[in-house]
């Protein structure tokens, strides 16, 4: 009853003209490892053939056997020959062409409150401001007390200071610096005191809860107001040109006797009144004012020897006016495609 045997013969023959045929159209080593599984695997056809085998009568084996084996080794070094083909070929396209144009890296930037904040300070150290920094996290003293702010003046309000346990506080501004230089130092104290800033507002179009300042101070003998008014002045026209103007309106602040706000005119219509200043012609900046004695009491100057004079402003606010944009939230969106404008 043979037939198995020749059976099986016939099934190993078209087996190896198959794999042939199966070998001639792959490439990838995926598929040269799927084909090698699916004859050599544990439970590929040759696997499957050689069990076979051993239900052969054991005369028909030596013959069946030497088929099988001739396929197994057959197929193994075709396999071997495929893969090194694909190996090499997987190598020969990454190989380095010195023709191909290189890859062109994004390059970083600084936030553009950043480079504002570095155009301020580099004005003010150019006219002999030393650069000043302190802790955000303040007591109660240096933000408020030292400043000659009373105990329930509206700043200190519960609903626009983030209060921390005890009498820490995140400063309102960043006069506390200035205090701190002042109790290490004596006269003349000619600083800067850049950065960030907390206050506990719902964040608008103007107004966000973290923000950032630069406050000046110079105190020596015989500082005037006017002195004050020539450095504005010649920030001012550094920052936006030559023809830009300042005014001072009168005001007041707890620290500062006179106390004045001041103003630029308008960078965009150089005074004429349009959409920017409201037609005003000004557009308002910050405060500013000669350091107020009670101030020097605190820090022990004589208020007899020395004068002072002291500013603010906010380095958004600035970055807004000469970047004409309209909402502050913008800086801190983290949006690239607004960050990369800069
Ligand atoms: C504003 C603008 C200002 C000061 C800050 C200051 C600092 C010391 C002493 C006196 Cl240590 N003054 N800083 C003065 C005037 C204005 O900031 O509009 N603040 C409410």
């Amino acid at each position: 009853m043979g037939g198995e045997k020749e059976r099986l013969l016939a099934e190993v023959s078209s087996a190896r003209e198959r794999f042939e045929r199966e070998a001639g159209s792959v490439s990838l080593v995926a598929e040269i490892d799927a084909l090698r599984i699916r004859y050599l695997g544990r439970k590929g056809l040759i696997a499957d053939f050689f069990s076979r085998l051993a239900q052969l009568p054991p005369q028909d084996r030596p013959v069946v056997g030497k088929a099988i084996n001739d396929l197994r080794a057959y197929v193994s070094a075709e396999i071997d020959r495929l893969r090194a083909t694909a190996a090499s070929q997987a190598r020969a396209e990454v190989v380095f062409d010195p023709t191909l144009p290189g890859t062109r890296w994004e390059r970083g930037r600084f936030h553009p409150l950043l480079q504002v904040l570095d155009e301020i300070v580099d004005i003010f150290t150019s006219m002999g401001f030393s650069v000043e920094t302190g802790p955000e996290i303040e007591t109660d003293y240096y933000n408020f007390e030292a400043l000659n702010i009373p105990p329930n003046h509206p700043s200190r309000d519960l609903q626009d200071t983030f209060y921390l346990e005890g009498p820490h506080l995140l400063r309102t501004h960043t006069s506390p610096v200035q205090i701190r230089s002042m109790e290490k130092q004596r006269p003349p104290v000619r600083m800067i005191a850049p950065g960030r800033c907390f206050r506990k507002d719902t964040p608008d179009a103007t107004h966000s809860p973290m923000f950032h300042q630069v406050e000046g101070l110079w105190v020596d003998k015989g500082v005037t107001f006017a002195h004050l008014k020539g450095v504005i002045l010649a920030f001012a026209q550094k920052l936006f040109g030559k023809d830009v103007r300042i005014r001072f309106r009168p005001s007041f602040f707890p620290f500062t006797e006179p106390s004045a706000e001041y103003d630029f005119s308008c960078i965009m219509c150089k005074g004429a009144g349009c959409r920017i200043c409201k037609n005003t012609g000004w557009l308002e900046i910050s405060g500013a004012g000669m350091v107020d004695p009670a101030v020097f009491g605190f820090v022990d100057y004589d208020p007899e020897e020395y004068t002072g004079y002291a500013f603010g402003m906010g380095v958004e606010r600035i970055a807004m006016l000469k970047y004409q944009i309209g909402d502050i939230r913008l800086f801190y969106d983290n949006d690239l495609r607004f960050l990369s404008q800069f």
